[in-house]
């Protein structure tokens, strides 16, 4: 691929389309499956009856509900930040236990979509109208820089959802790095990661009967479609998940069922797919006690304390720096 061409464009979504439908084998970047679309059918994953990860985290955050609003709180304050304002259902059972403890702190969601932050506030405060809120718009890292005025508070922060699984071993190791360089001492962070398990139960959860996870993933070429103004038969494409039970990662991808030659006019780009061709779409990746530790020993990090529900599908770590 020539240089000049990936110079020429202009968002992050047009090079890694290009980089990644150039590269032999294919792939796509999951974090352009969440537009408007993307998000909604997300919403609609968790309430699969396959999709287990967020029940499961629903389960360990009401069961320790008081014990860990209690290890949270600080008698001078503390912020409490998470990185992804999500639709706010877990975290409502944190707020409202600090509420009920009357624990003085302010609750900052940090996402990039300033739309999701306003619902989310909208929602919050109908429902505790006690609550300080201060959403920040921006990306994660970026916004943690910036919050220097924190600095001698206690913040205590929240990543759930194991939206870690989606990144390789490498970035995830950055993204704990990243955090652990915005932590101080007495910091606290608090994050969701989906264990191994019966590999079926984790191929059912990423290939529910009602096809909502293969729309989600094919929401990819629609986007593409859309944005770049390209010509995907979408219909062509069969979503298929693999999970490695050695490595703990799931896999998803799109297969071309028939020859396609794809003009995606954007990028001035022609792709063409031989018969059963892939695009390797996502990774969602499972954890053991022994992944976890050295994922946060690579990142700084020290575990202080794990939840688990209760089939022990899934855990909640806290770390320290
Ligand atoms: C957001 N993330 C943690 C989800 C997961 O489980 O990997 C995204 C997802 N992909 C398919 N289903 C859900």
């Amino acid at each position: 691929m020539k240089k000049n061409k990936i110079k020429s464009l202009k968002s992050d979504f047009e090079k890694d389309v290009l980089k990644g439908l150039s590269s032999y084998p294919k792939y796509l970047d999951s974090k352009y499956i969440y537009d408007q679309k993307g998000d909604k059918l997300f919403q609609q994953i968790m309430h699969m009856p396959e999709y287990y990860l967020t029940r499961c985290e629903h389960e360990i955050i009401t069961t320790h509900q008081k014990e860990l609003c209690s290890i949270f709180s600080d008698n001078t304050g503390f912020d409490l930040i998470e990185l992804g304002a999500g639709d706010g259902k877990k975290t409502k059972v944190i707020l409202e236990g600090l509420l009920k403890a009357d624990a003085n702190f302010t609750y900052l969601p940090i996402d990039i979509s300033l739309h999701s932050l306003e619902d989310l506030q909208e929602r919050l405060l109908l429902e505790l109208p006690d609550l300080h809120i201060e959403p920040l718009q921006g990306s994660y890292f970026k916004v943690l820089k910036r919050l220097k005025r924190y600095i001698n508070r206690k913040k205590v922060l929240l990543v759930l959802g194991s939206n870690i699984g989606n990144l390789n071993h490498k970035k995830a190791i950055l993204f704990l790095k990243n955090i652990q360089k915005s932590m101080q001492e007495n910091d606290l962070l608090f994050m969701g990661f989906d264990q191994k398990k019966d590999p079926q139960v984790i191929l059912n959860a990423y290939n529910d009967a009602a096809g909502i996870t293969a729309e989600f993933n094919k929401n990819l070429l629609h986007r593409i479609n859309k944005q770049l103004d390209a010509n995907f038969n979408v219909d062509q494409f069969k979503h298929w998940e693999t999970y490695n039970p050695e490595t703990g990662t799931a896999k998803s991808f799109l297969v071309c069922q028939e020859p396609q030659q794809v003009l995606i006019k954007k990028l001035d780009l022609v792709v063409n797919f031989e018969a059963y061709e892939s695009i390797h779409c996502e990774i969602s990746q499972k954890y053991d006690d022994a992944t976890v530790a050295w994922l946060a020993n690579k990142a700084g990090l020290e575990i202080v304390n794990t939840f688990t529900d209760q089939r022990a599908y899934y855990k909640n770590y806290i770390f320290k720096k």
